[in-house]
C-alpha cells in the first residue's frame, strides 16, 4: 500500500497555521519563551536532550503543527515504511534501511520472506572480515598485513561513510582509512602516492556497478596495483560491496570479499548495511555493531513515540513551520565537535536529494516549498566565518546545534570554552543586541557621543534568530547511530506532510547520463550541437587556448 496523497495545504491545520502565522510572526522568542507553559519544550531521551524554546513558536504553534501530522496521516505513513510497504513508488520499491539496523527481535516481512536471517548473515560476514583485516589473518597478495583502506565510492556510497568513519576517529582500529568519490584523477593519483600497495585494501562500494566515477577511480587503481605487483594480486586487494554480481566477476574480484547490498536500501541511507564496511574496518566491528544499536534506538524512539514527545516529528513540524510560514530557504547544521565535521555534507545530500522536489505524490507539481538549502560547518569555526550573516544579514536561518556534555580525552582542558561558545550563540542568537545596550557599551570605552552615535545601527543586533539545541551525552558510535537516525526520520516525515516522493532521485540519474555523451564528442574531438555556451566552452576546452 502506498502512502496518502494529501495536499497539506488543503488541510484544516494549515489554513489555521497561516492564521496563527500572521498573528505570531513579529513576535520574539525572548518574549515568548517566557510564556513556555509546558514541558514540551525540552524533549528528553536517552543521552539525548533536545530544546526547541529557542523557536518562533508557542504551545498553539506546536498544537496546529502537531493537527498538521495527524491530518497528513503520519502515524500511517511510518507504519507502512517500518511494515515494508512499497512506499518509494516512483522506483517500486520498499524502503527499508530501518530493517538493516534491526536488533533480530522481531520478523520483518518482505514478499512473504523474513529479511532478519540474511541481514544477521550479511554482518557476520562484516564481522569475519573486518576482524580478518584487522587481526592479519587475511593479507595481500606478498603476504603482507594491510595497513590501509581506500573506500572507492560515490554518494550514498561516500557520504556516509566518510562522514561516520570520521566523526567516530577516536574509536579507530590500526588500519588508516582513505576515501577517493570524485571522478578527479588528480586526487586518486595523490591518494595513492602515498600507498604502499603491498598492505593496501581497496573496497569498490558501488549499488549499480555502472557509477562512471567509482567504476573510472576503480580501473585507474587496479592498473596502478597490476603494474605494481601483477595481475595476480587483484584478487586479494579488491573487495566489493554492489547489487551487479556479474560486473563484479568480470572486475576480477574475489567472490569471498563481495558484499551484498539490497534494492530496498537506497544510497544515501546505506550506511548501516554492507555500504558500512569501511566503516567497520575503520573502527572494528564492535563499534560498527553499536552504531546500528544507536540507529535501531532511535527507531523505537520514532515508532513508538507520541507525536508531541517525538523528537523527529517535532524537529520536522518546527522546519515545516519554518520553511512553509516564514518562508526561510536554507538550514543551518553546526555541531560543536571537529569529529562531525562532515555532518553538514553528509545531511546536505540526505536531505536535499530526499525532499528536493517539486511534483507531489500524484504527479501535479507543488505550489508550496518543499526541501530546504542545508549548509553548516563546525562550532566555532562557523562563528568566525559565516555567523556574521546568520547574527546580522538579511535572511533569517534557523540553525541546528549540535554538542556533547564529555568531551572524548580526559585530559581535555578545553571543553568548557567549546561549550560554552554553544550556549552563548543560541543565547546571543535569540536575544540580539539592543540599542541601548550597545550604547552604553560604547560609552564605557570612552567614545565621544558623536562617535557612538555612528557605530550604534552597526553594533545593533536584531536577534529573534531561531535554534534548535541538540545536547547528547557523549560523542559514541551509539549517539551517532542515533543522531543520524533521528536526521533520517525528520526527512521522512518532511516527506509525507510535503506530500513528495523522498526515497527517489531521478535528478541524480540525469547528471548520469548526459556526462557519458559529453564525454564521447571530447574524446573524439567533435563537438555536436548544443547551445550557444556549452559549444563555446567545449571548443575552447579542446582547442586549450
Ligand atoms: C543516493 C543516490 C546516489 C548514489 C550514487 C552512487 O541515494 O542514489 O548518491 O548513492 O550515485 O551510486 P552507486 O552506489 O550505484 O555507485
Amino acid at each position: 500500500m502506498s502512502l496518502n496523497k494529501i495536499d497539506p495545504t488543503k488541510t484544516k491545520a494549515w489554513k489555521l497555521l497561516e492564521d496563527h502565522f500572521s498573528e505570531i510572526k513579529s513576535d520574539e522568542i525572548k518574549t515568548l519563551i517566557n510564556k513556555r507553559s509546558s514541558n514540551d519544550y525540552h524533549l528528553t531521551w536517552n543521552d539525548f536532550l533536545v530544546d526547541i524554546s529557542k523557536n518562533r513558536i508557542n504551545d498553539r504553534t506546536l498544537s496546529l503543527l502537531f493537527n498538521l501530522a495527524e491530518e497528513c496521516g503520519l502515524k500511517e505513513a511510518i507504519s507502512k515504511q517500518f511494515n515494508g510497504e512499497v512506499i518509494n513508488q516512483t522506483e517500486n520499491r520498499a524502503v527499508l534501511h530501518t530493517a538493516i539496523r534491526t536488533d533480530g527481535k522481531e520478523k520483518i516481512i518482505l514478499d512473504n520472506n523474513d529479511l532478519v536471517p540474511s541481514i544477521i548473515q550479511t554482518r557476520k560476514k562484516i564481522q569475519e572480515f573486518t576482524d580478518d583485516v584487522i587481526s592479519k589473518n587475511v593479507k595481500g597478495s606478498t603476504n603482507k598485513a594491510f595497513s590501509d583502506i581506500v573506500n572507492i565510492g560515490i554518494g550514498g556510497s561516500d557520504l556516509g561513510p566518510v562522514m561516520v568513519v570520521e566523526a567516530l576517529k577516536h574509536y579507530s582500529s590500526r588500519l588508516k582509512t582513505h576515501f577517493v568519490s570524485n571522478v578527479d584523477g588528480d586526487h586518486v593519483l595523490e591518494v595513492l602516492k602515498n600507498l604502499n600497495p603491498e598492505t593496501t585494501l581497496f573496497i569498490i562500494v558501488s549499488k549499480t556497478f555502472t557509477t562512471q566515477e567509482t567504476i573510472s577511480n576503480a580501473t585507474t587503481i587496479k592498473k596502478w596495483l597490476v603494474t605494481k605487483l601483477g595481475k595476480k594480486s587483484v584478487s586479494s586487494h579488491f573487495a566489493a560491496v554492489s547489487t551487479n554480481q556479474k560486473e563484479i566477476k568480470k572486475f576480477g574480484i574475489n567472490t569471498d570479499f563481495v558484499f551484498p547490498m539490497n534494492d530496498w536500501v537506497g544510497g544515501r541511507f546505506s550506511l548501516w548495511s554492507s555500504v558500512g564496511l569501511s566503516i567497520s574496518l575503520a573502527v572494528g566491528y564492535k563499534n560498527f555493531e553499536k552504531l546500528l544499536v544507536g540507529a535501531n534506538n532511535m527507531d523505537i524512539h520514532f515508532r513508538s513515540s507520541s507525536i508531541e514527545k517525538n523528537i523527529p516529528v517535532v524537529l520536522s513540524l518546527i522546519s515545516i513551520w519554518y520553511n512553509n510560514f516564514f518562508k526561510c530557504e536554507t538550514e543551518g547544521i553546526i555541531p560543536y565537535t571537529q569529529y562531525l565535521s562532515r555532518l553538514p555534507a553528509y545531511l546536505q545530500q540526505a536531505i536535499m536529494e530526499s525532499n528536493g522536489k517539486s511534483v507531489d505524490r500524484s504527479g501535479n507539481k507543488v505550489d508550496y516549498q518543499t526541501g530546504n538549502i542545508i549548509w553548516g560547518d563546525t562550532g566555532t569555526n562557523s562563528q568566525h566565518a559565516f555567523f556574521q550573516l546568520i547574527h546580522q544579514g538579511t535572511k533569517l536561518i534557523p540553525c541546528d546545534f549540535i554538542g556533547f556534555k564529555t568531551p572524548l580525552f580526559e585530559n581535555n582542558t578545553q571543553h568548557n570554552k567549546l561549550m560554552s561558545n554553544f550556549f552563548a550563540q543560541t543565547e546571543a542568537l535569540m536575544m540580539g543586541k539592543t540599542r541601548s545596550s550597545v550604547q552604553a557599551e560604547l560609552k564605557k570605552s570612552g567614545l565621544s557621543d558623536k562617535e557612538i552615535s555612528f557605530l550604534t545601527p552597526f553594533k545593533v543586533f536584531e536577534g529573534n534568530k531561531p535554534t534548535n539545541t541538540i545536547l547528547v551525552k557523549q560523542l559514541t558510535p551509539e549517539s551517532l547511530g542515533s543522531l543520524i537516525a533521528m536526521y533520517e526520520h525528520k526527512i521522512f516525515v518532511q516527506g509525507v506532510i510535503w506530500n513528495i516522493f523522498s526515497y527517489d532521485q531521478w535528478g541524480v540519474e540525469l547528471g548520469k547520463q548526459l556526462a557519458s555523451k559529453v564525454l564521447k564528442e571530447i574524446d573524439n574531438n567533435s563537438i555536436e550541437k548544443h547551445d550557444f555556451s556549452t559549444n563555446y566552452l567545449l571548443n575552447k576546452y579542446l582547442s586549450n587556448t
